[in-house]
């Protein structure tokens, strides 16, 4: 299944009178403003955010799953679909893999035929959070954390396998998030926990390629309720710290407790050169995994504002992040609700990089709160979304893409050549 260069040309056409009024009163309004408009449509266009192999189903939860037809029925068609999200934002050009999930059978073949479609491969993700079939050890107690050695060993040893399915696809980065903890009081010993958890960890480092990096992600709760051993941004931080300058933290949004200010904690560790990947999603109670900026945008606009000052400021040493989607969609089409994320992404990205760095600064010196709020809100106030169009219209994406998915039927189109009942591997 593939969108054809005529009908994003038909369907960019048709909103060009109206694109061009909208996209050249704002270009004229941020001018006056003093500000840079092709430079920020360039950096529009180079931004990339990978899109994860497990979010192009249905997702679930534990009471159910409703799957919504046309699914990707394996890897080639997961990369299909990257391309089609592709295509219309031209945003969209990573997957990120999940193994074994998706393991490639035939990682030359996967490779270039991600790279027709202009995919490259992000991030590996390891899974130690459930049993697989024919698995000697259970994870049901812990993976790199556990008590038993042959387990820990048995968890290692997948991690590394990981590294190998990426290095023949050509990724850079492997991501490890545990479920490591415990549900009740008492039922673990967290600093041998922790203790366990780093040499694992260290041994999975000594594997890695030169050119790699190694992100850890961290999560309050769940599976686990009453602890997870890298529970905060400090234990994942003091993991890197310990392992080495090829390890990062990374931040995903919904792995907080409520309230809190992820904002400062970008900032934190930007300071320390140790931010290495960004997961987005969006929540209302916990780990929601809803659409991006569904919730709350302002947030998002106040964690760019913190990324792109770290990435400008040329003092601080951060390695630019990998940015990937990690959402679930239970009651939307995935790929709709993946353009409507991959907007809200680009949309606060946008308006972070309205932010007046040199004012702002001044204004934080001189301790003009009443200023500090009217600055960052007329920016979050401003609809940048022409620029965001305007960057896809040069890049012959679609102006509106999500429009366009729905004029073109593409996921009745999907129905028809994969099923109704078909459902992807994931969650
Ligand atoms: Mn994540």
């Amino acid at each position: 299944m593939k969108i054809y260069k005529e009908q994003i040309e038909e369907h960019n056409h048709q909103h060009e009178k109206q694109h061009q009024r909208q996209f050249d009163f704002l270009a004229e309004t941020l001018e006056n403003q003093g500000i840079d408009v092709e430079k920020i449509i360039q950096k529009l266009s180079n931004f990339q955010i990978a899109i994860p192999s497990w979010a192009l189903g249905t997702g679930g939860t534990r009471f159910g799953r409703f799957a919504g037809g046309g699914e990707p029925r394996n890897l080639e068609e997961k990369i299909e679909d990257i391309g089609l999200l592709h295509s219309l934002n031209r945003s969209s050009g990573a997957i990120s893999l999940h193994i074994p999930w998706d393991i490639p059978e035939n990682a030359d073949f996967i490779k270039s035929y991600a790279s027709s479609f202009g995919i490259a491969f992000d991030a590996v993700n390891s899974n130690t959070f459930q049993d697989q079939k024919n698995q000697l050890h259970s994870y049901k107690f812990g993976s790199l954390s556990h008590a038993s050695r042959d387990t820990r060993r048995q968890a290692i040893e997948h991690n590394i396998e990981v590294i190998k399915h990426g290095e023949a696809l050509g990724s850079k980065a492997i991501t490890v998030w545990l479920a490591d903890g415990s549900c009740f009081p008492a039922q673990q010993n967290f600093r041998k926990a922790l203790q366990r958890t780093l040499e694992s960890l260290q041994e999975i480092y000594a594997h890695l390629p030169a050119d790699w990096q190694l992100f850890i992600e961290y999560k309050p709760y769940e599976p686990n309720f009453y602890s997870t051993v890298i529970q905060d941004w400090g234990t994942s931080f003091l993991l890197a710290n310990k392992l080495g300058h090829q390890a990062f933290t990374l931040v995903d949004l919904g792995h907080h407790l409520p309230n809190t200010n992820i904002e400062q904690i970008v900032a934190t560790l930007m300071m320390e050169g140790k931010l290495g990947g960004f997961h987005f999603n969006d929540s209302k109670y916990g780990d929601d995994d809803l659409t991006v900026g569904c919730m709350k945008p302002y947030q998002l606009f106040l964690i760019f504002n913190e990324l792109v000052e770290g990435m400008e400021d040329k003092n601080t040493k951060n390695p630019y992040p990998a940015w990937m989607i990690d959402a679930s969609h239970n009651v939307k089409d995935p790929l709709e609700d993946l353009l409507q994320s991959v907007e809200a992404i680009k949309i606060a990205y946008a308006q972070a990089l309205l932010v007046n760095r040199a004012e702002l600064s001044d204004i934080q010196d001189n301790n003009d709160t009443v200023k500090a709020q009217e600055m960052m809100q007329n920016v979050f106030r401003t609809d940048v979304r022409p620029l965001l169009a305007e960057a896809r219209r040069r890049a012959n994406a679609a102006t509106n893409p999500l429009e366009l998915f729905r004029k073109l039927n593409m996921r009745e189109k999907l129905i028809g050549e994969r099923g109704k009942l078909t459902m992807a591997t994931g969650l």
